[in-house]
């Protein structure tokens, strides 16, 4: 186990780097004990009430002073790890917190690992897992969705939804074990149809849980979109034009990219995590022959494809022939070089209508339609935005544990209905219960908690 509850920990809680102030965390029982031994004011920490700053200085063991600061006292049980906990307000560089820090692990404190601030305050029940979760991706919100859905699940409301899941699983499984166990005594056990019903009104809630997830994992990560086409068509001159910068490298000779090249954006408020992909031929080299397979994979993996042709030329065979590879459903067809004229054919280009998701014609060189183009991709992309409903699952942990809870009640529910032995039922419906408590952390293997913490940064 990680945890070693008793040591106090220290570590610099702020961003390494130039900065107007900087931050050293100490937390653990002997917090203030360690504190007031380097802690140079006009009062001891140790009779200030919490919550509340004191100015003086940190002074080393031959009482050198170290920095001037400012110490926050925060004292147990309600701080962010349930400990005493004194943070130190420093002057901003690298170097007067990492003199702070220093002293202070000199004078008794143990440097914290990654996340084992978070780590010990979901240890202390002051953050369920799903809101240590929440905090890692407040830190590293890339989008205000993402942002917003993070602050939601740490105030609780995934946490809420979830829990009153659990009481219904509970309900069942008490209503399951009544019927393992019947007393002779007593009053009937709920039948089948009540366990059944039972079970239903749990899956209708994990279902709405899991309703949205797409959207929510593509808040949290990004739609992966993937550019194709044949050489020469503007692939990536489409990518640098939605970059608005010189990212992949365009020339006038087909075959010019390579390799599979991945940049983030944001496309209409959506994050995108757009891929240039070589153009599709039959390959002339083994680099090349490479780059078309990482292409079709990056189609094949993509949420979303853009199928770029040449509006003015229009198409031929060799764009008929991707088309045809790609799923109709989460492609759009984009028919650039628009500046150039646009050739005969219609909505899809000249490409047969196989039910495409969208088409947009653009000029990458002159950047006409290309609003529209965003537009398009954040719509089909995410559909609907619902304006203040929270995305509520964003982690694929989490959906992926939801979803095993969702299998294990499909399962109970047909073993009732055939009749089977309640004892075969009550696994499944404790399996539900289990995979469930994945989530929030009561049966969360060590491993995988582990995996969680370690990827906080230091002083989180
Ligand atoms: N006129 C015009 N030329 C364009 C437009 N977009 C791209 N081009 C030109 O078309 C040529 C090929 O552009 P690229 O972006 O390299 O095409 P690509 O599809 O990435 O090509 P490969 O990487 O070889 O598959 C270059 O000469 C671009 O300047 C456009 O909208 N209008
Ligand atoms: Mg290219």
């Amino acid at each position: 186990m990680r945890a070693s509850p008793g040591d106090t920990i220290a570590a610099i809680s702020t961003a390494v780097g130039p900065g107007a102030i900087a931050i050293v965390r100490l937390a653990g029982d002997r917090a203030i004990e360690i504190a007031d031994a380097v802690f140079r004011g006009s009062r001891v920490l140790r009779d200030c009430p919490t919550h509340t700053v004191h100015h003086g200085r940190v002074a080393d063991a031959d009482g050198r002073e170290v920095d001037e600061v400012l110490a926050t006292v925060l004292l147990s049980p309600n701080t962010y790890t349930g400990d005493d906990i004194v943070e130190f307000g420093c002057h901003g560089g690298a170097l007067p917190a990492r003199r702070v820090l220093e002293t202070l692990l000199a004078a008794g404190a143990r440097l914290a690992r990654r996340g084992e601030f978070t780590e010990r305050a979901f240890l202390a029940g002051r953050l369920d897992l799903v809101q240590a979760e929440a905090v890692l991706d407040i830190i590293t919100a890339r989008t205000r969705l993402g942002l917003e859905s993070a602050l939601g699940q740490l105030e609780g409301e995934l946490s809420g939804r979830l829990s009153r899941l659990r009481e219904t699983l509970l309900d069942l499984r008490a209503e399951i074990e009544a019927a393992v166990d019947v007393p002779e005594d007593e009053i009937e056990p709920p039948g089948p149809a009540a366990i059944v019903a039972r079970a239903d009104d749990a899956r209708a809630r994990v279902e709405e849980l899991l309703s949205r997830c797409d959207l929510g994992v593509a808040v949290r990560e990004g739609i992966a979109v993937a550019i194709v086409g044949k050489p020469n068509v503007g692939k990536s001159s489409l990518m640098n034009a939605l970059l608005r910068r010189d990212r992949s490298i365009v020339t006038a000779l087909p075959g010019t990219t390579r390799d599979a090249i991945e940049e983030f954006l944001h496309v209409s408020g959506v994050p995108v995590r757009l891929i240039d992909t070589a153009g599709w031929r039959e390959a002339t080299d083994a680099a090349e022959e490479a780059g078309v397979e990482r292409a079709r994979a990056a189609a094949a993996g993509a949420s979303l494809v853009a199928l770029v042709v040449d509006a003015a030329a229009g198409v031929d065979n060799e764009d008929a022939a991707i088309a045809g590879a790609v799923d109709p459903a989460r492609t759009i067809v984009i028919g650039n070089k628009l500046d150039l004229g646009k050739a005969p054919g219609g909505g899809a280009f000249g490409l047969d209508d196989r039910g495409w998701a969208g088409a947009a014609s653009v000029s990458a060189l002159t950047g006409e339609g290309l609003d529209d183009l965003r537009r398009l991709i954040a719509s089909v992309a995410l559909g609907e935005i619902p304006e203040g409903e929270p995305v509520l699952l964003t982690n694929v942990r989490h959906i992926d544990a939801l979803r095993r809870v969702d299998e294990a009640l499909v399962r109970a529910a047909r073993l009732v209905e055939r009749g089977s032995p309640p004892e075969l039922v009550a696994i499944e419906a404790r399996e539900a219960t289990l995979a469930l408590g994945e989530i929030t952390g009561e049966t969360t293997p060590e491993d995988v908690l582990e995996r969680i913490f370690e990827r906080f940064c230091v002083g989180k």
